[in-house]
C-alpha cells in the first residue's frame, strides 16, 4: 500500500489498535486493559473517518483542552534559560512558513500543507543550549504521548513548533494551540499538543517508537515503507 490518498485499511487500523492493546496488556491486569482498549476504540474509529483536508485525527488519548491564555510551553534540561512560553512570546520570535506534505505511517498523506511557527532550531537559540546536549525531547500536554530528535534533527530548517496549519490556528483537534511539525519524517514525530521540550543527552523512544516504529522516522527510508520523501 502506500500511494497517495490510499484509505487506512481495516488491517492496518486493527493492527494499530492491536500494538495498543499488546502496550497495555504488558503491564496491567487483563480487566485494566480491556477497559482501556475500550476507551481507546473510539480514537482508533475516528482515525478512519476522513478530517479536513485529508488529515485524519489521531490521538492515544482523550484530546487534552488549554485555554489559549494559559498555555505554556516549558523548556527545560540542558539550556541555559529554562523557562515558559506562552503564545505571545512565541508570536514574537521569528516565524516561518513551509508548504510540504504531511505523511502518516498507515499510508495518508496530504500534500502541500501550509504551517507557519517557530523553528524548533530558532526557538532552541532563544533558551540557549548547552555544551554536551545531543537530543531533544518532546512530551504533549495529554500527559501520554513523547517523541525525540537528535540534535542535528532538530536543528533542521523544516522542523517547526508550529501554531498554525492549513491557513489557521492549529484546531484542538490537530493537536493546538501548538504542535511539532517534522516535514522529513512520518507523522508520529509531529507530536500534538506540545506541552514540554527537554534538551537532553540522549534518545528516548517515543510513544510508537516503544510500539515498534523506528526512531529514525525518515519519510521513504524508514519503516519498511517506499513512500516519496516529503
Ligand atoms: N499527542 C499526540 N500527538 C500525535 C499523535 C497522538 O496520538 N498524540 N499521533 C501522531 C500520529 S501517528 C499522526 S499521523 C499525527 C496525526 O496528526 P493529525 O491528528 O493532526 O492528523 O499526529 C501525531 N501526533
Ligand atoms: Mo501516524
Amino acid at each position: 500500500m502506500g500511494a497517495e490518498g490510499t484509505p487506512v485499511g481495516r488491517r492496518v487500523v486493527l493492527g494499530m489498535l492491536g500494538l495498543g492493546a499488546l502496550g497495555v496488556l504488558a503491564g496491567r491486569p487483563v480487566a485494566n486493559a480491556l477497559a482501556a482498549l475500550g476507551r481507546h476504540v473510539p480514537s482508533g474509529l475516528s482515525g478512519v473517518v476522513p478530517g479536513a483536508q485529508g488529515f485524519r485525527f489521531y490521538t492515544v488519548t482523550d484530546e487534552p483542552t488549554v485555554a489559549p491564555g494559559d498555555y505554556r510551553l516549558s523548556v527545560t534540561g540542558l539550556v541555559d534559560h529554562p523557562g515558559e512560553l506562552d503564545l505571545r512570546s512565541l508570536a514574537a520570535l521569528p516565524q516561518t512558513r513551509l508548504v510540504r506534505d504531511f505523511q502518516c505511517v498507515t499510508g495518508w498523506r496530504v500534500p502541500d500543507v501550509p504551517w507557519t511557527g517557530v523553528l524548533l532550531s530558532d526557538l532552541l537559540d532563544h533558551v540557549g543550549v548547552s555544551d554536551g546536549a545531543t537530543a531533544v525531547t518532546f512530551r504533549s500536554f495529554d500527559g501520554v504521548y513523547t517523541e525525540s530528535l537528535t540534535m542535528d534533527q532538530a536543528r533542521r530548517p523544516d522542523v517547526l513548533v508550529a501554531t498554525h496549519m492549513l491557513g489557521a490556528p492549529v484546531t484542538r483537534a490537530h493537536g493546538g494551540p501548538v504542535r511539532l511539525y517534522v516535514a522529513p519524517m512520518y507523522g508520529y514525530k509531529s507530536l500534538k499538543w506540545l506541552g514540554e521540550i527537554t534538551v537532553t543527552n540522549h534518545i528516548d523512544a517515543g510513544y510508537w517508537e516503544l510500539r515498534g516504529y523506528d526512531v529514525d522516522a525518515w519519510v521513504g527510508s524508514s519503516n519498511g515503507r517506499g513512500d516519496a520523501p516529503v
